[in-house]
This record gives C-alpha cells, sequence and structure tokens, in this order.
C-alpha cells in the first residue's frame, strides 16, 4: 500500500471543495470509504445523486449504480465510475435485447397484455427504462413486497388474473412472492434466457403468477442452508441476518431476512454481547464488526468472499479521478441516454410513488 495515496485523495478533495460528492456503497473498501461524503445501499444513494448540489458526483460501487445516478441526477451533472470494469454480475445476467425477446414470448404464450414487468434496482438502465415503457416499476431489496403488490394490482383485471415478470434476481423475486406475497412455490417459474422459449411452454406461462428471471449474485447465492446449520451448531444462541438475494432455502433457516440498510440497523439494534452471523457481502460485514467491538458480529462463512466487482473500486482508481478533475478533465463518465433515462425515470417515479 503506498502511504501517500491517501494524502493525495485528501488533497484532490480539498482542491475540488463543493464541486465533487464521493458516494461509497457499504460493500466498497475501507479505503475508499474513507473519502465518501455519502455512505449507503443503492437506493440511498440514488436518492442522493438526485439531490446532490456538486456537478461531479464520483460514484464508488457498480456500473448499474452510477447509472441510476445519471438517471436521477441533473443534466448537467456528470456521473464518474472509477473503474469503469466494476459491472455486477446479476445485472450482466439480464441484457436488453433478451428482455425484449422474452417479451415476445410471453406475447407468443398470449400473457404480455396481463403481465407488468419488475426489476430490482441492481439492473442495467435499458432493463429500467423497458419496464418504464411497459408499465412496470423497480424495487429494491427493502420495498420489493410493495412493489410486487403494486405490480399486480396494475394487471388488467386487477391481481387474479395477473402476472408479474420479476428482473433479474430469481431470489428475491421467489423470495418476495412466497415470504411477503404468500403465493407458493409453484405459483413460480424460471425463464432462463439460454434456452429456447425460455425453457417454459406455453401452458406453464400461462399457469404461472410470477415469471422470474434466471439471474442471481454471484455473492449471496454462494450462501447454502448447510452454513446457517452450522453456525447454530458452533454459536448457540446466534442471531442469522440474511439478505434477500440469498436463497430462498437459506432465507428459510434464518431469523431475519432484509436489505443491507435494515441488517446494519439491526445489527446496531442488537444488545452488548449479542452474537449475530450475517450474509451479505465481506466488507460491510467487516465493518459492523469493527464498529460494534461490543457485538460479536461474523460471516456467516467464509468460503463466501468479496463481491469482485465492488472491489476493483480501490485508492488508486479514486486518486486517479479525482487528480484528474483537479486538472480538469473527466475520465470514466457514465451518462445514460436521454430516451432511456426518461423511460427509466417513469419507473424509478413509480417505485417512489409506492406505499411505504
Ligand atoms: O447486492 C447488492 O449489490 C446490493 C444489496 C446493493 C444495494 O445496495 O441494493
Ligand atoms: Fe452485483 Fe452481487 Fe456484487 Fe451486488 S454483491 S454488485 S448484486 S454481484
Amino acid at each position: 500500500d503506498d502511504p501517500t495515496l491517501a494524502a493525495r485523495a485528501r488533497d484532490a478533495k480539498a482542491a475540488l471543495g463543493e464541486r465533487v460528492m464521493v458516494l461509497g456503497h457499504h460493500y466498497q473498501r475501507d479505503q475508499v470509504i474513507e473519502f465518501a461524503d455519502a455512505r449507503g445501499d443503492s437506493f440511498e444513494l440514488s436518492r442522493q445523486a438526485a439531490t446532490a448540489e456538486a456537478p461531479y458526483l464520483v460514484f464508488c460501487g457498480v456500473h448499474f449504480m452510477a447509472e441510476s445516478a445519471s438517471i436521477l441526477g441533473r443534466e448537467d451533472q456528470t456521473v464518474i465510475l472509477p473503474d469503469l470494469a466494476a459491472g455486477c454480475s446479476m445485472a450482466d445476467m439480464a441484457e436488453g435485447r433478451q428482455v425484449v425477446d422474452a417479451w415476445a414470448r410471453l406475447e407468443r404464450a398470449g400473457v404480455a397484455a396481463q403481465t407488468v414487468p419488475l426489476t430490482y434496482m441492481n439492473s442495467t438502465a435499458a432493463i429500467k427504462s423497458f419496464c418504464g415503457e411497459h408499465g412496470g416499476a423497480i424495487c429494491t431489496s427493502s420495498n420489493a413486497p410493495a412493489a410486487m403488490r403494486w405490480a399486480f394490482e396494475q394487471a388488467p383485471g386487477g391481481g387474479d388474473d395477473g402476472k408479474v415478470l420479476f428482473l433479474p434476481d430469481q431470489h428475491l423475486g421467489r423470495n418476495t412472492a412466497v415470504l411477503s406475497l404468500g403465493l407458493s412455490l409453484d405459483d413460480c417459474v424460471v425463464y432462463d434466457p439460454w434456452q429456447p422459449d425460455g425453457g417454459l411452454t406455453d401452458e406453464q406461462l400461462r399457469e404461472a403468477r410470477v415469471i422470474l428471471w434466471k439471474g442471481h449474485c454471484s455473492v449471496h447465492a454462494r450462501f447454502q442452508p448447510s452454513m446457517v446449520e452450522r453456525i447454530r451448531a458452533e454459536r448457540p444462541g446466534v442471531e442469522v441476518l440474511v439478505h434477500p438475494e440469498c436463497r430462498h432455502e437459506v432465507v428459510l433457516e434464518a431469523d431475519r431476512v432484509g436489505s443491507t440498510g435494515q441488517i446494519i440497523r439491526w445489527v446496531e439494534q442488537a444488545p452488548a454481547g449479542a452474537t449475530v452471523a450475517i450474509a451479505t457481502e465481506l466488507n460491510l460485514v467487516k465493518r459492523l464488526a469493527e464498529e460494534h467491538p461490543d457485538k460479536d458480529v461474523v460471516f456467516l462463512d467464509d468460503t463466501v468472499c468479496f463481491c469482485a466487482t465492488m472491489n476493483r473500486i480501490d485508492l488508486p482508481h479514486l486518486v486517479w479521478v479525482l487528480e484528474a478533475l483537479v486538472a480538469g478533465e473527466v475520465v470514466n463518465e457514465v451518462r445514460v441516454d436521454a430516451t432511456t433515462r426518461r423511460w427509466a425515470r417513469v419507473a424509478l417515479e413509480r417505485m417512489l410513488a409506492l406505499p411505504g
């Protein structure tokens, strides 16, 4: 580690003053979080971006989050992603073209008219825009139940005949449908964009209530129910907190399931001396353990590691983009084109209008 880098980051930020705002996702490395003006999950940070005054927003997170900042920010604001290779494996599992094909598949089965598309925040701007254009919306891991209820209400006939196409995370979609809306596992089918016809018959599509896109988070999907069993055996009294991007079988074994923000609040509220095991990204769990030395905060399982793409943003990349700005140069800009932005905003605004 180069000790001068932190000093360079401080100097560059001081030189830029109010002209730059650094946004840091909870899953970022400590060396980056240290320079964040705002810390949050993807939803909280996009809200921050929407109200930020600074002309330059340096987004320390992954590509879809920088896109969301570009969608919600002002036209004259510039969003910078310190490493353009910081993608999200889940967002990359649903490409715009594939979703257009899937919709055509639903049309062939005669179910598109009664289907409302709903996409998780963790998706590309193209998918968000598709949802906006087709009467759908966006959700986060904290408002997915309200968003899915809303989507069913929008479907013609209001509810019973309605269907939801949930993108791109099958686990969040399934957990929400079954645990929050009381649907059964049989009401859910998985659409596989790599299979002819999505791997589903017309009859399966007609009978399904929720059509889950076959995507997942390469970090959260690695947690297994056996890991929960083992930690309970090793640490009696442990409270197990998991993110809803985890597999349904894992969520069923947990004590609580919640978004990044909810997990943080639960750790804060746990009594001194409590033991909590967490199934979410490792940078966040480590930071929570350091910030709560009076509690025993452990990672659910050591064989699951960091989000590799989140970790691409490191101090050298942050210093590079900040020093470029000091020199009057913009590097690694992320900008969403006007048409995509317009429909994606429609989808985001529908989400923001949800009850609760
Ligand atoms: O898994 C992620 O990337 C999450 C939970 C992001 C976010 O902040 O919503
Ligand atoms: Fe994507 Fe998962 Fe990484 Fe989040 S933790 S950015 S969903 S790969």
